[in-house]
């Protein structure tokens, strides 16, 4: 839910106006939108860029991912890894979009230390993975850009560190 459709429910259900607080949130998502549009825009146009930079660097800090006995290893696994990636990257853009972690929270963290270990996936090494997307990603930014997009990736590296 966006920041506007979450004020009004929570409006709503008291049946008053929004407060001067709420207007104060929604004016900054709104005066911030054309910025975080611009940032989802540049990442989702380099997306193959991004994992295919990201998953070389994973490989090199991680080889263990990818040799024999390593949840990756194999042509299908590596690219089974790459893929969840590329599911972290498009939540990211849909975070950043929405102004809110919100959505990456309900996709793709709730439940998620329990989805990799029952899968044998080591989960610092998806974290691993993430850092190295956002390193990829942020370079492709400009300044207030670059930090604006950083926040999203922080919160999933912290939700599964
Ligand atoms: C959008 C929300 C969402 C997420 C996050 C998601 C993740 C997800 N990753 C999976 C598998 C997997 N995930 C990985 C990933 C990795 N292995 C490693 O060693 C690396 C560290 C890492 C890559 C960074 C691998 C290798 C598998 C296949 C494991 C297997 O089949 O044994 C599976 C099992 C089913 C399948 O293979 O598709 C799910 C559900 N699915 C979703 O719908």
């Amino acid at each position: 839910m966006s920041i506007v459709t979450k004020s009004i429910v929570n409006a709503d259900a008291e049946a008053r106006y929004l407060s001067p607080g709420e207007l104060d949130r929604i004016k900054s998502f709104v005066t911030s939108g054309e910025r975080r549009v611009r940032i989802a825009e540049t990442m989702t146009a380099a997306r193959d860029r991004i994992i295919k930079e990201a998953g070389n660097q994973l490989f090199q800090k991680r080889p263990d991912v990818v040799s024999p006995g390593g949840n990756a290893y194999g042509e299908e696994m590596t690219a089974t890894c790459l893929r969840d990636l590329d599911y972290y990257l498009r939540l990211v853009t849909y975070g950043i979009v929405a102004g809110d972690i919100t959505p990456i929270e309900e996709i793709g963290i709730v439940g998620v230390r329990e989805m990799y270990k029952s899968l044998g996936t080591p989960i610092d090494a998806v974290v691993e993975g993430v850092r190295a997307m956002k390193s990829v990603a942020t370079s492709l930014l400009a300044g207030e850009d670059s930090a604006e997009a950083a926040a999203y990736f922080d919160y999933v590296i912290g939700a599964m560190s």
